[in-house]
């Protein structure tokens, strides 16, 4: 079915349009993400952590769509680890994924079938290649609200649980106010 166009904001990031959902993460549904739970209970349950605006032009697990997005993460800190989304496996694990950063600054951390974890600054403009079989997750590093577009298959789906079960090899602390990829103990 053709759909009509939607809208992005080029200086925001924010989408608008028939068929855009919004999805708030906050404090309370990031329990056992970060590195630090007692300082993550420590903070306001409702602090909003980030927001995903999605564009489904066709049914979830439908195979050959294309979805589009928008994710924007506050500024802030966990103990000494960056705010940053859950992070996920696609559940169809051969899919990949693209994602263009708009405003503000943070790293886009990748993980392989070997649990090996690199990650890729992220600044206005630059654009990244989730490639299949990868684990990703991004933080926001900087002192504004960061903003990146995705585009990715609608049938990639999301595998949380097994980062739930096996985490990221390594995370992105702040360490001396630089970000950090360090190996997690
Ligand atoms: C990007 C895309 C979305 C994803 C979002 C937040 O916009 O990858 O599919 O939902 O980031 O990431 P997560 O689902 O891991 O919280
Ligand atoms: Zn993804």
């Amino acid at each position: 079915m053709i759909r009509a166009p939607i809208q992005v904001d080029l200086t925001t990031g924010e989408l608008s349009g028939n068929g855009v959902q919004t999805t708030i993460r906050t404090l309370c549904h990031l329990q056992g993400i970060f590195r630090d739970e007692k300082s993550r209970q420590a903070l306001e349950a409702e602090k909003v952590v980030y927001r995903v605006q999605a564009f489904h032009p066709v049914r979830e697990g439908e195979e050959g769509g294309l979805f589009w997005g928008a994710t924007s993460i506050e500024p802030g800190v966990v103990g000494d680890e960056y705010f940053m989304t859950k992070g996920h496996y696609h559940s169809q694990q051969n899919r990949g994924e693209y994602y263009l950063t708009i405003a503000g600054y943070g790293g886009l951390i990748l993980m392989d079938q070997a649990r090996k974890t690199v990650y890729q600054p992220m600044r206005p403009g630059s654009v990244h290649y989730v490639p299949a079989h990868t684990a990703h997750r991004v933080a926001n590093t900087g002192g504004l609200v960061l903003t990146f577009l995705a585009c990715w298959p609608s049938d990639a789906g999301y595998d949380y649980e097994r980062i739930a079960a096996e985490g990221f090899s390594a995370r992105l602390r702040k360490v001396s106010g630089v970000p950090t990829l360090v190996e997690d103990s």
